[in-house]
């Protein structure tokens, strides 16, 4: 299954990640992970990334089409991986479907967690304390929530207009926003 989990910041994509990818047997990607690693690796790349993800906006799709490329064409992602955080601007669903059509794939289907604003700001100033994440401050999360609304937003039509797209409440607890997930997938056993 090749599936892409998509919300606002902090409406609980990475949380489900792991979550929905142990369930089906595929390869979370999280490209807000993959970005966090190379800055505490101090790499070229996460140099690069660590101004735009301090800033809340989203570094330039040229770095994140080329990481997601690389990525996908490892040997466990041939058969079936989630996205989590890509795409998130037109580009790199331009970017995404010239990937699948070099394995000749396709998307399956597109979850959006759909989460209450007030909620979503409580929540990552809860891991602000708990992780200290440089991008967890009040203003910082503004700039994140306003970046989403003018770029990613925009594509849950686009995903629409493909018929696979799939919007899940993201209120309530972990378990409980999975166990509509794997509904909506329809995923049995969760
Ligand atoms: P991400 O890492 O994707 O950050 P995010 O949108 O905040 O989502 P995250 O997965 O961390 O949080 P979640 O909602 O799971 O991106 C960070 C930055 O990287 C971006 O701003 C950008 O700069 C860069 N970037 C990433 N992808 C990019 C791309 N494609 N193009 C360009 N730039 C890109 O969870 C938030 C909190 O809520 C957690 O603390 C979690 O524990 C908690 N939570 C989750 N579910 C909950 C629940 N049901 N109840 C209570 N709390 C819950």
């Amino acid at each position: 299954m090749r599936l892409i989990l998509m919300g606002p910041p902090g409406a609980g994509k990475g949380t489900q990640a792991k979550v929905i990818a142990a369930k089906l047997g595929v390869p979370a990607i999280s490209t807000g992970d993959i970005f966090r690693a190379n800055v505490s690796q101090q790499t070229p790349l996460g140099l690069e990334a660590k101004g735009y993800m301090d800033a809340g906006e989203y570094v330039p799709d040229s770095v994140t089409n080329a990481m997601v490329r690389d990525r996908i064409n490892q040997d466990d992602a041939r058969g079936g991986f989630l996205l989590d955080g890509y795409p998130r601007t037109v580009a790199q669903v331009e970017e995404l479907d010239a990937m699948l059509a070099d394995h000749k794939a396709a998307i399956d289907a597109v979850v959006v967690l759909t989460v209450d604003q007030d909620e979503i700001v409580a929540r990552l100033l809860r891991r602000a304390e708990t992780e200290g994440r440089t991008d967890d401050t009040e203003e910082v999360i503004r700039r994140r929530q306003d970046v989403y609304a003018e770029q990613t937003a925009p594509l849950i039509s686009v995903y629409a207009g493909h018929g696979v797209l799939t919007e899940v409440d993201g209120m309530g607890t972990v378990d409980e926003v999975s166990a509509r997930v794997f509904q909506a997938l329809g995923v049995t056993g969760a």
